[in-house]
């Protein structure tokens, strides 16, 4: 059984493995030289031959316990048809949804679309380092990738006044999530992908009369296709206030916490396994700082089921000296 296996589904508390969210990324510089020769991110994402070779490039410089398959959440509204673009600079630009196109949309043509994530996976998957190690599918939970097609833009810049104006666009367009993040899952596993990985990044926008609404039912749906697929299922609700809650109904296997989450509070509310918590700025530090951090996590969680992780993705600016640091404290615990 692999290491992530064996915590989610046997609770071992002997073992921490390690990933990263963003292992595959900016801060490498043989990813930056990829990136250098291909400035279209989602022609790059469609490319399997890369993909897949970026996905395995930190699995060679560090002892990581897993490979995110590079690719992006908001690979989901482009294969919907919706304009998908990165500025570099700004972050993504959607163009406007045309939700009678979408709603004709078939299974087919969606496939068809985005074909070389899955090609992708199955390189990454079967190849032969990945040998005991877990390769992780992902998705954007319907809330967050909702914020993306309606705002058309990051809501790190600004989320549009009239949001939540139009009640009978946002339900269609969750019930076509609903089915299309289903199919983009069921593609990941049976590719290759034996975790998936929710990422719900705005769920920490929402208030918190809203949150059954648009993170606890859509999520649960997913949680419990995942789980019908016999495949253990992290679920990432960044910032929310309440973990306790979302863990009580949405039934996640694993629950990643962000850095803003008190570890010793959440020990105390939570049963099942945990993931991540560490501030990627503790990476930006020094080795002492990022050593007493990285133990402070480990000693919290030694006798609960722990998978060692961020709060957050790793910044680019940040040196893989310290990252090749981190996962040897962590190994050496
Ligand atoms: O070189 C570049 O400029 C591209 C930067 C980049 C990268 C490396 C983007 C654009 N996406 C990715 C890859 C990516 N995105 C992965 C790969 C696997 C890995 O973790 O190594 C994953 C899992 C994601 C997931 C993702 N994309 C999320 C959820 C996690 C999170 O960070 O909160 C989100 C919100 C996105 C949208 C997105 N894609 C890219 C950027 C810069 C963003 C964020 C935009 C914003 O701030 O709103």
């Amino acid at each position: 059984m692999t290491p992530l296996h064996q915590v989610i589904i046997n609770k071992d508390t002997k073992i921490n493995p390690i990933w990263i969210m963003r292992q595959a990324g900016r801060y490498l510089p043989e990813f930056r030289e990829i990136r250098k020769q291909n400035p279209n991110f989602i022609n790059l994402c469609l490319n399997e031959n890369l993909s897949s070779e970026i996905t395995l490039q930190p699995l060679k410089r560090f002892a990581f316990d897993a490979a995110i398959i590079f690719s992006d959440i908001l690979m989901l509204p482009y294969g919907l048809n919706q304009k998908v673009e990165f500025e570099k600079g700004f972050g993504p630009k959607l163009g406007e949804v045309n939700i009678d196109e979408m709603s004709k949309l078939d299974e087919v043509d969606f496939v068809q679309k985005i074909h070389p994530v899955y090609k992708a996976i199955k390189k990454v998957s079967t190849n032969e380092i990945i040998n005991n190690k877990n390769t992780i599918g992902f998705v954007g939970a319907p809330w967050t990738l909702l914020v993306y097609i309606i705002n058309q833009q990051s809501p790190k810049k600004k989320l549009k006044e009239d949001f939540f104006k139009n009640d009978f666009l946002i339900n269609r367009i969750l019930l076509i999530l609903e089915k299309f993040l289903k199919i983009h899952i069921k593609n990941q596993i049976d590719n290759g992908a034996n975790v998936i990985q929710i990422f719900d990044s705005w769920a920490g926008l929402l208030e918190e009369r809203d949150l059954p609404n648009y993170v606890y039912s859509p999520t649960l749906t997913l949680v419990n296709y995942v789980k019908s697929l016999n495949i253990p299922v992290i679920c990432f609700p960044r910032e929310i206030k309440n973990y306790k809650e979302f863990c009580e109904i949405v039934k996640p296997d694993v629950v990643s916490i962000d850095y803003n989450v008190d570890p010793r509070k959440i020990l105390n509310h939570i049963k099942i396994p945990i993931q991540g918590g560490l501030d990627p700025k503790i990476l930006l530090s020094d080795k002492e700082n990022l050593k007493k951090e990285a133990i402070k996590y480990l000693d919290i969680f030694k006798d609960h089921p722990y998978i060692f992780n961020l709060g957050h993705g790793v910044l680019p600016e940040t040196d893989p000296n310290m990252m090749d640091y981190l996962v040897k404290t962590v190994k050496d615990y």
